[in-house]
């Protein structure tokens, strides 16, 4: 081999090797750790497949061309296939009946991403379309939001879907106030959330954020480092309120955020609903809280709190009605303001040492604490806990989202 030769083999290697340490060193090879799914009895069922037209793509033009399409006909699969997918301009979604999911099924295989959060993308999908749905891919490197379902797009369904770094909160459920329009039967499952900096780039972020919205269940995401840099606080992992409604949070798993799970905020308060069988584990504020809320259930959570003195607030007079029941926490479950609630079986003085790994969020237990086996009481609405496990077992209900 001449010298030429092996000095172009030389400079092409180290090409390579170039790129492919820039791909590694990229936003899209971060496997997020599956946390509360390895440790899990529940089972991740994948969507049904699509029963109607389907339109494939693999490139930016044809997605932007496949959406154009199903506006105008609505009832639409678009498939994509594995790639990077990086837009010049969000998605807007107006068609009835649109679902955009990855043809793999592989979360990680399928990337929708802006120009950054700081870059000229506000979104990966706006939407004013109802029964939208998207599965199967990661989203996000956008200025504002990954999603934002508008007040009249009902039941979006977001399934196993991946959010990374947005400017401002991941997923909205925007309304315009004076106006009753709700965006009703929203559901959101199997994702995560998070940034990947392991802190926000300021304080205006959050993971959901809903005003106004009837009937949504969140249930078994994961939420990490929703974090503000900043003085003032980032908004809640998952925050319904301007009266929202009915919303069920369970089987969560929140880690290392500002704030955990928020039903209302000062005035703009909530209806009903049901918070249970969550871990969450906060570093500056509150892990649950309920402002305003009314006749909202807090069952069988574990809510471990640091830099904080509540693990569990009520507040304001309007909160009440509600029962706090069967949770374990490492700090108070305190009324502020006049909340009032029915507050029954909880254990506030955990250790670290009960759980698994507190500071990863793992808040399975690790022995058996004699005032939380079989201390709580029985609960018609949580029959079985973080793990899917049924519960009872033994004598009877643990305190917390573990039943062990
Ligand atoms: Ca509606
Ligand atoms: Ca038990
Ligand atoms: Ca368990």
């Amino acid at each position: 081999m001449s010298k030429t030769s092996r000095l172009s083999i030389l400079i092409i290697s180290l090409f390579v090797l170039c790129i492919s340490l820039i791909f590694s060193c990229s936003e899209s090879s971060t496997e997020p750790q599956s946390d509360l799914q390895d440790t899990s009895n529940c089972v991740l069922t994948p969507l049904p497949g699509p029963t109607g037209p389907t339109i494939s793509v693999r490139s930016v033009a044809e997605l932007v061309s496949a959406v154009q399409q199903a506006n105008a006909s609505g009832n639409v699969t678009i498939l994509l296939e594995n790639g990077i997918y990086t837009l010049d301009e969000m998605l807007w979604i107006s068609g009835s009946n649109v679902t955009f999911r990855s043809r793999s099924g592989n979360r990680d295989a399928v990337i929708i991403r802006g120009q950054g959060m700081d870059g000229g993308v506000s979104h990966i999908f706006n939407v004013p379309g109802d029964h939208f749905t998207i599965a199967d891919m990661t989203i996000g490197w956008v200025a504002n939001h990954a999603v934002q379902i508008h007040s009249d797009a009902d039941n979006p369904v977001i399934h196993n879907v991946r959010f990374v770094d947005t400017g401002e909160q991941m997923l909205k459920v925007s309304y315009v106030p004076g106006d009753d329009t709700s965006s009703d039967n929203g559901l959101v499952e199997w994702c995560v959330f998070e940034y990947s900096a392991e802190i926000g780039p300021q304080y205006y972020i959050g993971g959901i954020d809903a005003h106004q919205a009837h009937n949504w269940m969140i249930r078994n995401n994961i939420f990490r480092h929703i974090r503000s840099p900043e003085a003032e606080l980032a908004e809640h992992a998952i925050h319904f309120w301007s009266e929202s409604s009915y919303t069920v949070v369970e089987q969560n798993l929140i880690i290392n955020c500002d704030r955990g799970i928020g039903f209302g905020l000062g005035d703009r308060g909530h209806q009903g609903g049901m918070i249970r069988n969550n871990m969450v584990y906060t570093t500056r504020d509150v892990g649950i809280g309920l402002e305003n809320s009314r006749n909202t259930a807090v069952y069988n959570n574990t809510v471990f709190t640091e830099n904080y003195m509540n693990s569990i607030e009520y507040r304001f007079s309007r909160t009440q009605g509600g029962a706090i029941i069967n949770n374990l926490t490492n700090a108070r479950i305190a009324s502020r303001d006049g909340g009032t609630a029915r507050v029954e079986t909880n254990i506030t003085n955990a250790r670290a040492s009960w759980f698994a790994n507190a500071q990863r969020g793992d808040l399975h237990l690790v022995r058996v604490e004699p005032t939380v086996i079989d201390q709580g009481q029985p609960l018609a609405e949580v029959s079985q806990d973080i793990d899917c496990e049924m519960r009872p077992q033994g004598t009877g209900y643990d305190i917390g989202a573990d039943e062990i």
